[in-house]
């Protein structure tokens, strides 16, 4: 059986979407991280970073649990584990979809991040910082725009790297953006959504989802997020 731990994010969706691709069995572990349950010494062990997601496959390699924190680490291994489905393992097609994959982590995640912190999250309204990320966030998407008008994925074929640069693409008026400014992303994004696991991967736990969309962002769990408890020593 595989754990996931889990909260209702995108970095969080990337996991259930692969596991439903997959059609594998797996417990969602919910990790209120507006409660600070991802800074628990049980979690810290597993995910040291104090981020979701992060997963515990208990069949691992050697029959042995393992243990895996980092959305791209997790989605690479459990592609790796089906026998390389959604990630080929032919080298030169496997490290087109781990190049992409990699720009997910190292420029879509991060930089559409600050976007959501500064436009919505920011006690002070910073028009310096808001403009560079909705503009960083512009060119982030203009660079998917120009890929998926070559190739139908982004790595050509349906791979992990399209299953975590989707979720951030979804809360695309956070980051100041509309999908008819970049039309070869909005193909992309709707062949995604109209897959039966994207959207079962979607929807884990959207009752609470619901729950938290009705209130506002309060002030305990920005404390908890972005003030003193984030950055306490541990
Ligand atoms: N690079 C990490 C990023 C994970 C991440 O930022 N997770 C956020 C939710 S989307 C989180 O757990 N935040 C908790 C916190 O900031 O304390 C990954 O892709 O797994």
């Amino acid at each position: 059986m595989i754990d996931v731990y889990f909260w209702t994010t995108p970095n969080g969706y990337k996991v259930t979407i692969m596991l439903e691709e997959l059609g594998w069995e797996y417990k969602v572990i919910p990790v209120n991280i507006g409660k600070g349950d991802q800074f628990k010494p049980e979690f810290l062990k597993i995910s040291p970073n104090n981020r979701i997601p992060a997963m515990v496959d208990h069949d691992g390699p050697g029959g042995k649990p393992i243990a895996i924190f980092e959305s791209g680490a997790i989605l690479m291994y459990l592609a790796e584990k089906s026998g390389w489905k959604f990630m080929p393992q032919d080298v030169r097609r496997r490290y087109d979809v781990v190049q992409w994959l990699m720009f997910q982590m190292a420029s879509v995640g991060p930089m559409l991040g600050q976007a959501h912190h500064f436009r919505r999250y920011a006690p002070e309204k910073l028009q310096y910082a808001i403009d560079r990320y909705t503009n960083e966030a512009r060119r982030i998407y203009g660079v998917i725009d120009k890929r998926v008008g070559e190739v139908t994925y982004l790595a050509d074929e349906y791979s992990i790297a399209d299953m975590a640069a989707y979720p951030w693409v979804r809360p695309h008026n956070w980051q100041g953006q509309a999908l008819e400014d970049f039309p070869n992303l909005k193909r992309w994004y709707d062949a995604i959504e109209a897959r039966p696991a994207v959207q079962r991967g979607i929807a884990v736990m959207k009752e609470e989802l619901e729950k938290a969309r009705n209130v506002a962002p309060d002030k305990k769990s920005w404390e908890v997020l972005f003030g003193k408890q984030q950055f306490e020593k541990r």
